[in-house]
């Protein structure tokens, strides 16, 4: 097991596109297990593989306050979506801005557990925000692209200047 680091954003690797798993193996649970505990010791919610620069579609999640109720999300879709919601968000790629993003408040998903077994979720409130928030990850989106180009470009001037004085 292992803790990994956590791109940033505007890291180019974060607008990559996740490849689909195939095969749901020991490799893949090694994954996910790393994954798990890079989330719990950052700490976050959620985290998306592409964020510790592996390019398959790996999603974890926990948004219990016990912080031991791990979902597993392997190459997760959204089958179905209703309503909308806003809500305030945060990115462990993105440390330091929150800011509100609108969503959908319901959604079903399709994904594989650790096992490579089908199930299917149905979400909402905050569950539902996490998930679309990872997919988001998985397709090379952060939540920032969310956000008007104005509010885009002042999050880049304070990242910068944030990244200068850590320097
Ligand atoms: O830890 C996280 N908190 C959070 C809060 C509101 C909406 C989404 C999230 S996900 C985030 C972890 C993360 O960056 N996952 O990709
Ligand atoms: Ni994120």
């Amino acid at each position: 097991m292992a803790v990994l680091p956590i791109l940033r954003y505007p890291d180019e690797r974060l607008h990559r596109l996740a490849r689909p798993v195939v095969v749901v193996d020991e490799s893949v649970r090694a994954l996910v297990r790393d994954m798990a505990e890079t989330m719990y010791a950052a700490p976050g919610i959620g985290l998306a593989a592409v964020q510790v620069g592996d390019p398959r579609q790996v999603v974890v999640i926990d948004i219990s306050e016990a912080r031991d109720e791990l979902r597993t999300f392997i190459n997760p879709v959204i089958v179905e979506a209703a309503g909308t919601c806003e809500f305030e968000e945060g990115c462990l790629s993105v440390p330091g801005i929150y800011e509100t993003v609108r969503r959908a408040a319901r959604v079903k998903t399709q994904s594989l557990d650790e096992r490579g077994r089908p199930f299917e979720l149905v979400a909402e409130g905050l569950l539902a925000v996490c998930i679309q928030h990872e997919i988001d990850h998985l397709h090379g989106r952060v939540f920032v692209e969310h956000l008007s180009r104005l509010k885009q470009s002042r999050i880049l001037a304070k990242l910068k200047k944030q990244q200068r004085l850590t320097m």
